[in-house]
């Protein structure tokens, strides 16, 4: 295993029981090999980007330290969606979801093969994935943005609203 690292991974969902299932990933995700989860945020409701016409999301964010690869982390990710019942569809880019995870941040670095663009291409400009990375992973660094909170600070994070922790879905 190679020098574990930071990784930063966004959770999202917006059909099912998102709530139930953000939380079951974070389990699957303290249990990946060669990983740890060293902080996980609160949930978050928030409205869909991109493609509006669809329910609101539940968001969160997991900090790992990990010695898996960018693509073996990435392929474990996918395990993990498909897990709970994930169904890709090719055309539905932005649409509705069961279990989304993305591989945010990787030590700093950036990653362009295919399939895996790291930073997330679009990161910067989603308050729905920052604002719950900032919550766990201020400091971390966002080659091109500084640092996590830097990029947080460059978004407009209306309607980004934590979930009660005391609530159920
Ligand atoms: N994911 C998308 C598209 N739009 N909007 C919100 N609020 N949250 C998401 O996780 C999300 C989205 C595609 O991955
Ligand atoms: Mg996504
Ligand atoms: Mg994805």
């Amino acid at each position: 295993m190679s020098a574990p690292v930071h990784a930063c991974i966004g959770l999202g969902a917006n059909l099912g029981r998102p709530e139930l299932t953000l939380r079951n990933a974070a389990v699957a995700l303290g249990a990946l090999p060669q990983s740890r989860l060293v902080a996980f945020s609160r949930l978050y409701r928030t409205p869909a980007w991109g493609q509006v016409d669809q329910p609101d999301f539940v968001n969160a964010a997991a900090l790992v330290e990990t010695g898996l690869s960018p693509l073996e982390l990435l392929d474990a990710l996918l395990g993990i969606e498909r897990e709970a019942g994930r169904q890709r569809d090719p055309d539905a880019r932005w649409g509705p979801r069961v279990l989304d995870l993305d591989l945010l941040l990787y030590a700093g670095r950036m990653i362009d093969e295919p399939g895996l663009r790291v930073p997330h291409p679009h990161l910067h400009e989603r308050a729905f994935a920052l604002v719950p990375l900032a919550e766990i992973a201020p400091a971390e660094p966002f080659p091109g943005h500084g640092t996590v909170g830097d990029a947080l600070r460059g978004v407009d994070a209306a309607g980004v609203e934590a979930i009660d922790a005391s609530g159920t879905d």
